[in-house]
């Protein structure tokens, strides 16, 4: 089949944002008076669980369970001030797109393929991110997005490549996806999309058996991806080429 379509992931895919959410979950928690503070080990451990509100959940029906039980009907409104906080975070500018992100958007979009968006993560932290990295709305350069609030499961699940496929109204295998996690990895294989995998701070451990090609990032002309496992490109770089002729 020809490629037509680049979906994107975005939480460690599209940039570093683990920490600025766990920023902006433990300064929410504070301001609540909550004295929970998340370590990047117990992060680590919590970012099995995705989405936000289900972390939050998680974590207090395994660890909190005393403390915690008047905060679990109020999670939604926890969870949104922790979405402001993030948006704010975000804006500031200091979280830039990985390496090779913002050129392979550009040669997809050049070479006529569509590019999506399905990520575990809320629509308005995606504006926050692209506005503040791209200086653009998320729909002036994605076809479609597919975000965490449109579907009743998230990643592992299927939903949210099921439904980027939708939107972009074509076939699983005219699509390739890019994700950063063994959940995201899963997500797409099990919506029958072909995956590259750039493993992000939190990920690099995580087991990508399946994955089209593990690389340590998408490359630029002057700073070539490590290859991890897979197919390999000469240049270092995962270019739109490179993806239609491993698809194909
Ligand atoms: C990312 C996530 C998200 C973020 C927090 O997963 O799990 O939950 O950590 O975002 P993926 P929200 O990259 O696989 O989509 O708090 O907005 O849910
Ligand atoms: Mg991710």
């Amino acid at each position: 089949m020809t490629l037509k379509a680049i979906i994107f992931d975005v939480d460690g895919t599209l940039a570093e944002t683990e920490e600025a959410h766990r920023q902006a979950f433990n300064e929410t928690f504070a301001t609540w008076g909550l004295p929970w503070e998340w370590s990047r080990e117990d992060y680590a451990e919590l970012l099995k669980v995705t989405g936000g509100k289900e972390r939050i959940r998680h974590f207090i029906e395994t660890r909190e369970p005393e403390r915690g039980a008047e905060i679990l009907e109020r999670i939604p409104e926890l969870h949104a001030q922790k979405t402001r906080r993030y948006g704010e975070i975000i804006a500031s500018g200091d979280v830039p797109l990985r390496p090779g992100v913002e050129r392979l958007i550009g040669e997809a979009k050049d070479a006529g393929l569509l590019v999506a968006i399905a990520t575990t993560t809320s629509t308005p932290n995606v504006g926050a991110l692209i506005r503040a990295t791209m200086g653009r709305e998320p729909e002036e350069i994605f076809d479609a997005l597919a975000c965490g609030e449109e579907v009743e499961k998230k990643k592992p699940a299927p939903d949210l490549y099921r439904l980027a496929l939708e939107k972009l109204e074509i076939f699983p295998k005219e699509a390739v996806a890019i994700e950063d996690s063994a959940n995201g990895l899963k997500s797409a294989l099990r919506a029958g999309v072909q995956t590259v995998i750039t493993p992000s701070s939190y990920t690099t451990d995580e087991d990508f058996t399946n994955a089209l090609a593990v690389v340590s990032h998408l490359g630029e002309p002057d700073m070539p991806y490590e290859h991890v496992a897979g197919f390999g490109f000469s240049g270092g770089m995962i270019t739109a080429d490179a993806l239609r002729r491993w698809i194909d």
